[in-house]
This record gives structure tokens, sequence and C-alpha cells, in this order.
């Protein structure tokens, strides 16, 4: 342990990784490299992959150290004194619910996010007879909470134009924009509006780098970047007329894939600060120690979800052996835990190129407990079948041994309903599983456990606390969930193959974001050029071996709408640059291997190949 250390953890946090050297990756964000701890994720087994994940999560509460680069940490002066000067103003937002907002706005999870925190806060108020005064914004609208719709997060405009109509005829607007990369063009259009109509919004960044590594390219069809917009917003700090909130938290365990580590200290970092705010409502300070004693109940979380590792382990072997068999997971949870479910399997398909159908989320009580703005939207597909009924219905019928079926719940909901949904699952699958949040004093009935076979069981303490502070019992059990849930579907799909050393290399590439992650990715494996990764990478979009002048010409949107309707794209890019072989080569290669992992481990042996930027720098 480090002796700069100034806070007592609860946790034991990791020491600070290799990634804080200057130099190391420095083209790319912290949210864009890969982490050093997990280098060789695709070799682990589920018992390391568990270990290497929770250390991951526990670098989110990781303190600055000194005598590294001057990264701010959740627990920096500078980030606590941010979320106290924002908690004040969302106390203001409080006081004038009938004229005030507040925003929260995000794109993939953080949007899902968004919604969930946006629904707490609510509910929050309405228990205490108070005007709600949250409302979330999704890029893709409420399709988004239950598919990937990741090409809208490019458009900045259709942002601004979303936060205005939301915002219609209020005074006083608080808008929180998440992104986890500093990156989301949805998002920086948003930010931009606020800051061009200061006398109502009071515009507010959350994400997990430094400004200096915002995202820096031109957005296609606007006038600036992502980091100039942010830059623009970092000089209003000082007159309080707009904040950032950014600590660093480390890279993902899997590179890039913020729904990890990222979405999990979003959902930290503002539950903490919105129930100080919503306690300095009752007359008590907003105080640094008022936001320490809640981010602990956090690390605390930690310590108890990964004292079930073993169990983890083996439902993600579980999951594994599922997907390998083409069986599927299914996820049936109640309350928010279910929503919970919903956003750690839809991340599954642009992730991992996921059939929708291979995990899938359920959540008793369907839209109607989701409260979100569209209700009902089972009609525009099976797809959007989300309730526990339609998982009945639907899909129980053609569920055999080889799928894994999983249930959430608190040892305070219905317990005859799910012990009459354990018995219907059962007749149909052996392969139950089950997550159970108690408070101490609380056991499951002898029935229920005799009957499931495995039971991750997750026992919180009892917190003697007023009504707002209630709350930290419910968002430790969904950041718990959620924990597992990352933990799970991310090392099932390595087990599948589908990472190499920990870099996605099978991702949906349909979005600017992405496209640029995946000539990245390409360079960092293959060691060549940016320019001949980006030809490779569009000689896979494209299918031709050589590129049209129309094709060279085509804006980051063509060809992100072009790789749409191809799959496999990045795997086929990488093996073509490693073996100097013909995209049509290399595709029938991938298709021939047992495993996109197998296919670039093998071409990454092949005699007398160029080395890697990735082989001389770190193995
Ligand atoms: C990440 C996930 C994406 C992101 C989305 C927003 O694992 O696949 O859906 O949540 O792209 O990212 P950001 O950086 O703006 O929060």
């Amino acid at each position: 342990m480090r002796g700069t250390r100034k806070y007592q953890h609860v946790i034991e946090t990791p020491d600070p990784g290799k990634w804080e050297l200057a130099g190391y990756e420095e083209s790319l964000p912290i949210s864009e490299k890969s982490n050093p701890m997990t280098r060789e994720l695709d070799k682990a087994d589920p018992s390391q992959l568990v270990q290497l994940l929770r250390d991951c999560d526990a670098e989110i509460f990781q303190e600055e150290d000194e005598n590294l680069i001057h990264y701010h940490r959740l627990y920096s002066e500078s980030v606590l004194k941010t979320m106290g000067d924002v908690a004040k103003r969302v106390q203001e937002v409080l006081k004038n619910p009938d004229d005030s907002l507040v925003v929260l706005s995000g794109c993939g999870t953080s949007g899902r996010l968004a919604l969930l925190l946006a629904n707490s806060f609510n509910g929050l108020l309405k228990g205490l007879h108070k005007t709600p005064c949250y409302c979330y914004i999704m890029s893709g609208g409420d399709r988004s909470i239950v598919t990937s719709q990741e090409s809208s997060e490019d458009n900045p405009q259709l942002g601004a134009q979303e936060l205005e109509k939301v915002c219609e005829g209020k005074k006083n607007v608080l808008f929180i924009g998440i992104s986890c990369g500093l990156s989301a063009p949805f998002i920086a259009g948003q930010l931009d509006f606020c800051m061009r109509h200061l006398d109502v919004y009071l515009p507010v960044l959350v994400g997990f780098n430094p400004v200096s590594m915002a995202r820096n390219e031109r957005i296609e069809g606007w006038h600036s970047s992502f980091r100039q917009v942010a830059e623009r917003l970092q000089t209003l700090h000082d007159s309080q007329k707009g904040f950032i909130l950014n600590p660093a938290v480390g890279p993902e365990g899997v590179s890039g894939s913020s729904r990890m580590k990222g979405g999990s200290a979003t959902k930290i970092l503002l539950e903490t600060l919105l129930l100080v705010a919503h306690k300095a409502e009752s007359n008590v300070p907003v105080t640094e120690k008022c936001l320490l004693e809640i981010l602990r109940t956090y690390e605390r979380a930690h310590k108890v979800t990964y004292s079930q590792s073993k169990k983890i382990a083996a439902l993600m072997k579980q999951t594994a052996t599922s997907l390998q068999k083409k069986g599927h997971l299914y996820i049936l949870g109640w309350g928010t835990l279910g929503l919970v479910g919903i956003m750690d399997a839809v991340e599954c398909v642009p992730t991992y190129q996921a059939d929708w159908r291979d995990v899938r989320g359920f959540i008793t009580g369907g839209y109607h407990s989701i409260e979100n703005k569209e209700g009902d939207l089972s009609s525009l597909g099976p797809q959007f079948s989300i309730s526990h009924e339609d998982f009945v219905k639907n899909v129980l019928p053609s569920v055999s041994e080889t799928d894994t079926v999983l249930l959430i719940f608190t040892l305070d909901d219905d317990l005859n309903q799910i012990e009459k949904l354990v018995a219907l699952v059962k007749e149909k699958t052996s392969n139950i599983q089950v997550i159970c949040h108690a408070t101490a004093g609380q056991y499951l009935p002898n029935s229920l456990k005799k009957t499931i076979p495995s039971i991750i069981g997750l026992t919180w303490p009892i917190l003697f606390l007023e009504y707002e502070g209630a709350f930290i019992q419910k968002f430790q059990r969904e950041l718990s969930t959620k924990w597992i849930l990352d933990t799970v579907t991310s090392g099932a799909y390595t087990l599948r193959g589908k990472i190499f050393r920990n870099f996605m290399v099978d991702f949906k590439i349909n979005n600017s974001k992405l496209f640029h992650r995946a000539t990245s990715v390409l360079q960092r494996l293959t060691g060549q050029s940016h320019q001949r990764c980006t030809e490779v990478l569009l000689q896979s979009i494209y299918g031709e071996q050589t590129l049209s002048e129309q094709i060279r010409n085509t804006t980051i949107a063509g060809h992100v709408e072009a790789a749409a309707s191809q799959d496999k794209v990045l795997p086929v890019a990488i093996v073509s640059l490693l073996r100097s072989c013909t995209i049509q080569d290399s595709r029938s290669r991938i298709n021939s291997s047992l495993s996109i992992r197998s296919a670039i481990e093998s071409s990454m042996n092949v005699p007398g190949r160029k080395r890697g930027a990735e082989d001389s720098e770190s193995r």
C-alpha cells in the first residue's frame, strides 16, 4: 500500500498502475488505454478473470499519487469540492421545483444510467410528497433502453434539440451531460447549447478523462470538437457557471468498454452528489464528510460483492458454456435490478457482436416498472418484450438444458412469485442461478433454498439512517448487481474468444468513436501506420481489395453506415494485415477458426511478420 493515502480505505485498492506513468500509450485517453493489469485477460480462467476485473473495479477508489502524473481521482480534494459545489446548485433546483429541472443525459450505457438515476431521485422526492424534478435524455430515445442504438450518439444538433424540448418553459435547468470518454457528439451539442443560454442552463460534464484527453477530431457537420466544448466549459468553472467532474478511474478491464468502470463510476459519483444535495435540503450542510461517508458505502459494496468471487466465477463459466453451445443467458430481475440486467444484456450486442437473443434481460412489470417516458414499447418487436410475463409466454417454452437462467431479487420482493417462476424454469433447465440481496437478519426461506442449486447471496448491513440515506442500500444493491453482471458477461465472452489480450476485437463499428477505436486497435496489434490501418479497415468494410476514389472520399459517417451491414469487420482487417493476405482469404480463415481470438493468435506467429507496437512495448 502506498504511503500517500489520505483516507482509510474499506477495500485494498491496487497500487497505481503503469498506465499512470508519463508516456504510457501516450496518444490515447485513459478511457481507451489498455489496462496493464489485464494484459493477459484472454488467457485467464474464470477465477482469474473475476480477480482481474475485481482489481480493475477497485481502481475507481484509488487515490491521487503525487509522485506520478497528477490525475485527479474520485477522492481528490478538487473533485470532492466540485461535487459539493454542484450539490449546492441541485439544492437550489429542489427549492423551486415548478420552474426548475435537473436533466441527466447520456448515450448508450450513460443514457440508461441517466434514466435509472432520474427515476431513483424522482422516486425519492415522490416518497416525500414533493414534486419530481429530474428528467433523463438518452440518444436514440427510449428504444435505447432495450436495444443498442449507437449511431445516434454522433449527432450534436439532435442532442441540443432534445434538450431544448424537455426544458421548454423552465427558468432554471441544471444539465448533467454524461460521456465517460469525454467523446459523445450528442453530449457536446447539449453542452454547447447550455453555454449559449447560461441565463437558464448550468452545464455539468461528467466523464473520466482529463479535458486535455477529450476527443479532439472535429465533429462531422459541426463547428467544434468535444475537446473544444470541454475547454470552453472549463473556463466557466471559476465563475461557477459550468462544472466538469472528471476524476480518473483507470483504463477499463476490457479496453474501451466504458459500460464497465465508466458506468459504475458514473453511478457512484452522481448518486453520492445527488444524495448529499437531498440530505442538505433537510438542513444538513453539504460537507466533504457527507460525501466521503457515502463514497465509503460504495467501497464496502465492492468488498461485499467480490466476497462471492468463487460463485461469480461459476456463473461466468456456466454462461460461457451456454453461449458456446449456442444457448442463452436469461436475466430475470425484480425492480430496478431488472433494469440493471437489461442494461448489461443490451451491451453485449455492440461490444461482442452478440445476437440480441444471446443474453436477454427481463424485469417484473415491464415498462411500467421502468417508468420510461415513451411507455410500453413492446409492440415494436420481440426485442422489446421485457416483462417476466413475456419471458414465460414467449421464451420459456423453448428454454432447454443449454440455457442459463439467472434470477436477481431482494428478500423484500415477492418470494412466492419467485418460487413459482423457479419451478417453471426448472422444468426446462437445471442451469438456474440466483443473485439474492438480503439485509442482515433476513434469510432466504428453506423452500426456495432447496430448489435453487446455486445462490450468490449478498447480505447488506442494516442502515439506521434518515429517509434519504435509506436509498443507499438500493444503490449498493444495484451497483453490486452491475459489477457481477459486467464481470460475468465480459468474462464469458472472453472465454468464448471475443477478446485478444484485453482488446475487444469483434465489436460493431456503428459510430465514429468505434470507427476510430477499430483503427487504433489495428495499429496496436499490427504495428502498422494509421494510414495503412485505415485503408485495410475500409477494405474490410467494403469487401474490396482496391478502394475506389469514391470510397476514399466518403465521410466517416458513410463508412459507419456501410459497416453496419457487415460482420467481423475488425477481425478480418486484423488478420489481413498480420498475414498480408487479401480480405477474402482473411475472412475464410476467420470463418474456419475455432474463435476470433485463435485466428488472431495464429496470425501473430506467422513467420516473417513485422512485430507490432504492442509486442515490442510490453511483452
Ligand atoms: C460502452 C458502451 C457504449 C457507451 C456509449 C457512450 O461500453 O458500449 O454504449 O456507453 O458509447 O459512451 P460515453 O463515453 O459517451 O459515455
